[in-house]
């Protein structure tokens, strides 16, 4: 499978469509997601064009995959659901069919401000 340029992230990263910016430094952008499914519902991307985290991990740079992880951490302290204040935070992606992925660009979920029940019992 290819990278399809013109998947919503891509857009997005371009600024062809708007998005609510929450942080972004030259290899991470993250926003709010447009239909969120907890108090707290932001998306953390590569810039970079990566399927999914598989495509990530096989493609990317130590740089980027530093830079990604590290920006999960600095998002959660932006947004106040960091583990630095005891309130924490569920980070989730979502890997092709089975994983349910529906934009074709990895993004990490960060879901927070309210407990989260357990997916995994
Ligand atoms: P996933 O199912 O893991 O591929 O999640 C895709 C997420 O992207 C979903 O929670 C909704 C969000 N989303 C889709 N289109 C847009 C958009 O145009 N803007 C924003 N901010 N989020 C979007």
């Amino acid at each position: 499978m290819s990278y399809d340029k013109n998947n919503i992230f891509a857009k997005i990263l371009r600024k062809e469509i708007p998005c609510k910016k929450i942080f972004e430094n030259d290899y991470v952008l993250s926003f709010y997601d447009i239909n969120p499914q907890k108090k707290i519902h932001a998306l953390v991307i590569p810039k970079g064009e990566y399927i999914n985290l598989d495509d990530f991990n096989n493609r990317a740079s130590d740089q980027e995959i530093v830079a990604l992880s590290k920006a999960i951490t600095e998002v959660a302290k932006i947004l106040g659901i960091s583990t630095d204040n005891g309130k924490g935070y569920r980070a989730l992606t979502n890997l092709d069919d089975h994983g349910g992925q529906e934009v074709p660009h990895l993004h990490f979920h960060l879901f927070g401000g309210e407990k989260i029940g357990k997916m995994v019992e």
